[in-house]
């Protein structure tokens, strides 16, 4: 399934319920005054911020979202009932648009919730419109129509680190490995066209950036529309693969930090972990070898082979307690 990372919809809130004309009967007095309740007001639209990045491909078949309408007023003065809100629920990190006045809402927290359409209120029932001049009053008003809209949906998706890297670092691979994700592999360049996600223990969640290296040579047009998912992460796992030679090692980490400066966006000034990949494809003094140089330019480094378990574990728990700061 194809990651969703932009929905619309359109959305209605509850029409009000009408008031009403009524009459309090007594003993031997027909109409012995007015008591027509007034409509319940109808129901409000929200949205609700969940931690569920799959849940706008859920939505997107679902074209139209709509509030329950209040009942009418009754008699003995009694309102009538309020129609039942709803909530949409949408990942973390959704921005929300109504087409129709502009109006925008984002989601930041988990569980924030949001009215985006009022119900409208109840009509008033002829117990309303009693006076000393007007004692048997047989006016009534209607219920107001609820808000109704088009709505946009783009999810800035608060990824807690990007996975990025040159082609074949072994991103994809690596992502799979730490979290159930399913992301394609390849030993061919570009594989990855959308953003891969996944989760670690917590919810922390990890994206696999497509575009931001591997885009990144002029003209693959990938560039931008990605790269709204690491605006605001917090670290970028900066993978290197020890399958190159030993000496292109640094200039591939060079490579990548130079395209992460001409993108901008303040890319560059992130926290960065530097994780070696694909030691099983070297021998233990090399990985070692390899570690002196890099921790030369950034000591925070990570090794790993996602053929061997324990590294993958290693790895997972080393991370978990970096994002838990
Ligand atoms: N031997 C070995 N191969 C790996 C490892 N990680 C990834 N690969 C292989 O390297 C190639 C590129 O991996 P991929 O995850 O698609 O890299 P990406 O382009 O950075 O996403 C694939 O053929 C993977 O099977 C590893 O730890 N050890
Ligand atoms: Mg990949």
């Amino acid at each position: 399934m194809a990651f969703i990372d932009e929905i619309q919809f359109h959305a209605k809130a509850g029409d009000g319920g009408t008031g009403v004309v009524r009459w309090r009967h007594e003993k031997g007095r027909e109409f012995a005054g007015a008591a027509g309740g007034n409509g319940g007001p109808g129901g409000d639209v929200y949205v609700r911020a969940v931690r569920d990045i799959n849940i706008l491909a859920r939505h997107k078949a679902v074209k139209r979202f709509e509030a329950r309408d209040g009942s009418a007023g009754q008699n003995q003065s009694m309102q009538g009932k309020g129609g039942d809100d709803i909530y949409i629920e949408l990942p973390i990190g959704s921005v929300i648009k109504n087409l129709s006045s502009g109006r925008v809402v984002e989601l930041l927290e988990d569980e924030q919730v949001s009215k985006i359409l009022h119900g409208g209120r109840g009509g008033l029932g002829n117990e309303h419109f009693k006076a000393s001049t007007n004692v048997r009053p047989e006016q009534s008003t209607s219920g107001v129509v609820g808000e109704e809209a088009d709505f946009t949906v783009e999810l800035n998706l608060i990824a807690d680190a990007g996975l990025i890297g040159l082609p074949n670092a072994g991103k994809s691979s690596l992502l799979n490995a730490l979290t159930h994700a399913k992301a394609k592999v390849g030993s061919y360049e570009f594989t990855t066209l959308d953003p891969n996600l996944g989760a670690l223990p917590g919810g922390y969640v990890l994206a696999d950036i497509p575009g931001l290296i591997e885009g990144a040579s002029e003209g693959r047009g990938l560039g931008h529309k990605f790269l709204r998912h690491v605006k605001r992460t917090k670290l970028l796992l900066h993978l290197v693969s020890l399958e190159n030679p030993i000496s292109s090692i640094v200039a591939d980490y060079k490579i990548v930090r130079k395209e992460l400066d001409k993108f901008g966006e303040g890319l560059v000034d992130k926290d960065e972990i530097v994780i070696l990949t694909k030691t099983d494809m070297v021998d233990a003094s090399t990985v070692k070898k390899i570690k002196e140089k890099v921790a030369k330019i950034n000591k925070n480094i990570a090794v790993v082979s996602v053929l061997d378990d324990s590294s993958v574990k290693k790895l997972r728990e080393y991370l978990s307690k970096k994002l838990e700061k």
